[in-house]
């Protein structure tokens, strides 16, 4: 036969979980942005550099109980008055030493320390400052189960080498990214740059976090509540009079793992609430604004959720100070409505005593 009427070599089939697993961190930020701008290419170093640090927490947790000094306390106490895991001071490190080398970070602040970090080489150069909670629900660490990291970047806009860090206190709108590390059976690195929210499964046999899931919605409704039930006397009654509420209709399910970004990560999947209210002794709550709560929020927001105080939403929480606490319900839509629909009837109710007290 000749040439002329040969068949077209055929194009090689596509291959596509060859195509996803090219779809790394990296490239993702970049086509998110769909841009080469230096900005563009901050940010996606930045996260290069929040994949790191990751790894580098994940390795030590997979062989923390072969490991000398992976396991236990500290003997030391934090600036929240919580009691210091190795595991903590570990990963609070990896951070500050992963970003010592970006020349992109000039501050880190986190829940470990109670200043703000200065990496001041970095400063000229570095226009952001890096907020995170190196290991979330570190009581889990040493028996094994799932814990977190938190993150959150915002642009570095107060003096260089300012200790007090009073630019940072602002609300949680300024954020430019914010995620998430889950160290589950799988090491899952969720986030957002302001254009959804997308979730990377770390392959170990590649050591990249691959997409793994695009543009997450969470339910505007779902089954599941996640509340430290334990607290139950501690909290006001509008808190209980909502937990009598789905205790007594169906289609609830409770899930409670002791570690916000697990329980964070499932709701976010599935649907449902968080629930994490003051208390008599912790008015305003266990959980940090700065870190925890409002990078969270962030998420949640981006992939149609709500984040709310019970009065106030999240983002608009200005602090008055790095480490401040806030009380968090997060999760879907109209479920996080619902919590806030019992905390206004009891404020209205206790309006109404007042104004008859003073008749
Ligand atoms: P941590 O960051 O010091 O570990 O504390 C935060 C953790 C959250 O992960 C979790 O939701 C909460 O504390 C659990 O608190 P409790 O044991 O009071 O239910
Ligand atoms: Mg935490």
């Amino acid at each position: 036969m000749a040439d002329a009427e040969q068949p077209l070599a055929q194009a090689p089939t596509q291959d596509r979980s060859l195509d996803r697993d090219c779809t790394t961190l990296s490239r993702h930020v970049l086509q998110q942005l769909q841009s080469f701008s230096s900005e563009a290419q901050d940010l996606s170093a930045l996260m290069t550099r929040v994949a790191l640090a990751a790894k580098l927490i994940a390795r030590r947790l997979t062989r923390a109980g072969l490991v000398e000094d992976a396991l236990g306390f500290t003997g030391r106490v934090n600036v929240q008055g919580e009691s210091v895991k190795k595991m903590d001071v570990y990963a609070n490190q990896v951070f500050i030493s992963v970003f010592e080398q970006s020349g992109l970070v000039c501050r880190l602040a986190s829940e470990e320390m109670e200043k703000p970090y200065y990496i001041p080489e970095n400063c000229p150069v570095g226009r952001y400052t890096l907020l995170y909670d190196p290991i979330d629900g570190s009581s889990n660490v040493d028996i094994n189960l799932n814990v977190g990291a938190i993150f959150a970047i915002r642009r570095q806009e107060g003096e260089d080498l300012d200790e007090m860090a009073q630019d940072l206190l602002q609300d949680g709108r300024g954020q430019i990214a914010a995620g998430y590390v889950l160290f589950g059976p799988s090491t899952m690195l969720v986030y957002s740059i302001g254009k959804g929210v997308h979730a990377f499964t770390l392959d170990p046999s590649l050591g990249e976090f691959i997409l793994s899931s695009e543009d997450i919605r969470i339910p505007e409704h779902g089954p599941v509540y996640s509340v430290n039930e334990g607290n139950f006397w501690q909290w006001d009654e509008s808190i209980r009079d909502y937990i009598r509420y789905v205790h007594r209709h169906e289609g609830y399910t409770a899930r409670y793992g002791g570690a916000l970004v697990g329980d964070f990560h499932r709701i976010l999947f599935q649907g449902g609430v968080f629930l994490y209210p003051g208390t008599v002794k912790k008015p305003e709550g266990k959980l940090r604004l700065l870190y925890e709560s409002a990078p969270l929020a962030f998420l949640v927001e981006q992939a149609g959720g709500r984040a709310s105080t019970g009065t106030q939403d999240i983002l608009d929480v200005i602090p008055k100070q790095l480490h401040d606490r806030t009380p968090l319900f997060i999760g879907s839509k109209e479920d996080v409505a619902l919590v806030e629909s019992f905390i206004q009837e009891r404020a209205r109710d206790q309006q109404d005593q007042m104004a008859a007290a003073r008749l």
